[in-house]
């Protein structure tokens, strides 16, 4: 069976492919399908942001659709940048951009810099509609680390590792990451619920 992921993000189309590789489900994504696409998300939360975008592609080509939205919550930041994550420094930002601008923003602030990531995901098809979340937490460091992943993945450590997550592989930041959470509880329910 054949579900599309919404997302123009590469990283999440690779971790969430890697997801579901040893299901019974092909997950295709925009760029597969040549589709470049920018939803605007208009939403104030994860939740609408996660669904405006499945139900979009939904719309377009009446498939089973997944969407997540995702973010960085910083305590110090009062919450921020939270679902304005991907463009903290700006429309069209990079994420080095962001980074350098919350390294900016917390370096006046005393140790630990604590925030956790959130993934709210979903699932929709002509009848159903699942969504589910996961969290990571730990701290943010002011010097960053490591080239895998994207997004804040340099300059955040999960609790427990003296490790950034840019210095996991992607098995390892599948083990633990907001996103794995997320989705592989979004998996078993359409395994459980979509024949
Ligand atoms: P799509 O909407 O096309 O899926 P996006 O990057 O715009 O891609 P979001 O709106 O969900 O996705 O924004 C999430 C941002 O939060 C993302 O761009 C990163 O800046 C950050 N983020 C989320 N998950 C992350 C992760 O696992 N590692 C690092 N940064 C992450």
């Amino acid at each position: 069976m054949k579900i599309i992921f919404a997302t123009q993000n590469k990283g999440k189309a690779i971790e969430v492919k890697n997801i579901f590789k040893n299901s019974k489900y092909e997950i295709i994504t925009l760029s597969d399908l040549n589709n470049e696409i920018e939803i605007e998300e208009t939403g104030t939360t994860f939740i609408e942001n996660a669904y405006i975008k499945a139900k979009t592609i939904f719309d377009i080509y009446q498939l089973p659709v997944i969407a997540d939205d995702s973010g960085l919550v910083v305590e110090q930041l009062n919450g921020k940048p939270g679902v304005y994550s991907a463009r903290y420094a700006g429309e069209n930002c990079s994420f080095d951009d962001n980074n350098k601008k919350l390294i900016n923003e917390l370096k006046n602030f005393p140790e630990p810099h604590l925030a956790h990531f959130i993934c709210l995901s979903v699932y929709i098809d002509k009848n159903n509609f699942f969504h589910s979340v996961g969290e990571l937490h730990g701290k943010i460091v002011l010097t960053p680390r490591g080239v895998n992943g994207f997004g804040y993945d340099p300059i955040f450590q999960p609790d427990g590792y003296d490790k950034t997550l840019a210095e996991l592989s992607l098995e390892e930041k599948n083990k633990i990451s907001h996103r794995a959470q997320s989705f592989n509880k979004l998996k078993h329910n359409i395994e459980e619920f979509i024949l």
